[in-house]
């Protein structure tokens, strides 16, 4: 099949692209490059160092004989957006191309804005262009289990069946999103359903929960198929950044009481959910939503996971409660329905002592690399004015 990754440059873009390459698919990236530019801009970087997006694919072909074709241009840009898929002509497009980050989008006005201009703006032209080049194309989009919220009743794959004065109905589920890049793939989400309605689109939009991992088959082949690995406040996500903490002694971050608790999965399955929802295509017209995560920890759980199996390598690790910058629950119930994709064929790959332990270790070589500094930095969901840390006098993404 022809599978293009928008996003082909990022933590999880770049191995879904080898991925599927090696399956026999014929795979193009495109990117902007926009997460290198805000790591400069906050002055953040992977801790493991990662090649240019050209080289990794030269490195990809002399490595396993496969191409694959890149494509650089924004997607804010319509014309960039139909002449891709002109020249590529995709029959599936996975959209990874947006950005990832809740508190880069609380960090200021200007991300907030940008943050939801970027996505919005970018799957729409994604949409209208699919209308006219590819109708018939699968959009597999990633959304998030963070457009859901933390209702105080079970959380369902995208719709539910509701009795409303003696009437029932199917709907979208409710959303109470934690952030404004989490509305963002909210108001995404609400625009895809949209077109799939109204041009007989098909799409499915994946919530996924919190992606930790470093490597995958793909990735371990050779060093230059190395992927970005965050551990800073903004691009790094919990658990990830817990294995970087243990390592170099800081004490682990878990913000408030820790009773925070989500959706993880490994970043293999990340890849495998994807290939599942590919070979599996929703019908023209078809808007389809799957919770995408494979098992629900609290914050304070994960974080004595990661203590645990540091100290039993050697490490001094302390677990420390640090004042909570979100506004979030900090206890709540939580159990989202995930059915969709185990009945697709989805084997879990589920987190473990023996992972924990091999994460640490992946890391240890790069343990000098790691900026103390940067693991927080004090973005507030609610700070006053001039509260909040300026990175740099430069709006995101001008
Ligand atoms: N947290 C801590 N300490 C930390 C970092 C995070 O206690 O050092 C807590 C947060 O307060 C939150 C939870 O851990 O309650 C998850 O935070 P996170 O930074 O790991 O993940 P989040 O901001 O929710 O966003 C990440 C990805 C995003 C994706 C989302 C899936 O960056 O792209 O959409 O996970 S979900 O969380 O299911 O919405």
């Amino acid at each position: 099949m022809r599978i293009l990754i928008l996003g082909g440059d990022g933590y999880l873009g770049w191995p879904t692209a080898m991925y599927l390459s090696k399956q026999g698919h014929a795979v193009g990236v495109l990117d902007n490059f926009a997460k290198r530019r805000w790591e400069l801009e906050l002055n953040v970087e992977p801790l493991i160092p990662i090649r240019t997006l050209h080289d990794r694919v030269s490195a990809w072909k002399e490595v396993t004989g496969q191409a694959i074709d890149s494509f650089v241009g924004d997607l804010r840009n319509y014309g960039m957006v139909e002449s891709a898929l002109v020249a590529f002509r995709p029959e599936a497009i996975v959209h990874y191309g947006e950005q990832p980050s809740a508190p880069y989008s609380m960090i200021d006005h200007n991300r907030a804005v940008f943050t939801q201009v970027n996505n919005i703006s970018g799957t729409l032209n994604l949409l209208w262009a699919m209308k006219r080049v590819v109708p018939r194309c699968h959009l597999v989009k990633l959304g998030t289990m963070g457009e859901y919220g933390t209702p105080n009743i079970d959380i369902e794959e995208g719709f539910i069946e509701i009795e409303h004065k003696g009437r029932r109905d199917t709907l979208p589920f409710p959303c109470q999103p934690g952030s404004f890049y989490h509305l963002s793939k909210v108001h995404d989400s609400h625009n895809i359903r949209f077109a799939c309605k109204v041009w007989k689109l098909a799409s499915t939009d994946l919530n996924q929960g919190v992606v930790y991992g470093i490597d995958t088959d793909e990735t371990q082949q050779d060093e230059r198929l190395a992927t970005s690995f965050h551990y800073d406040e903004v691009f790094g996500t919990a658990l990830n950044r817990f294995c970087v903490q243990a390592l170099i002694g800081y004490p682990l971050t878990v913000y408030g009481k820790g009773g925070q608790k989500r959706g993880f999965l490994n970043i293999r399955d990340t890849i495998r959910c994807v290939e599942l929802a590919i070979l599996n295509p929703p019908r023209a017209g078809e808007y389809r939503v799957f919770n995408q995560f494979t098992e629900t920890f609290n914050v304070l759980q994960l974080a004595e996971l990661v203590a645990t199996q540091a100290r039993k390598l050697g490490h001094q690790v302390e677990v420390n409660h640090a004042e909570n910058p979100r506004i979030e629950m900090e206890e709540h119930y939580y159990n989202p329905t995930h059915t969709k994709l185990l009945d697709l064929g989805l084997t879990p790959h589920f987190l473990s002592d023996v992972l924990i332990d091999s994460m640490i270790n992946r890391v240890e070589a790069f343990k000098h690399r790691v900026k103390r500094d940067i693991i927080l930095r004090g973005i507030k969901w609610n700070a006053e004015a001039g509260e909040v840390e300026k990175p740099s006098r430069s709006s995101a993404g001008a």
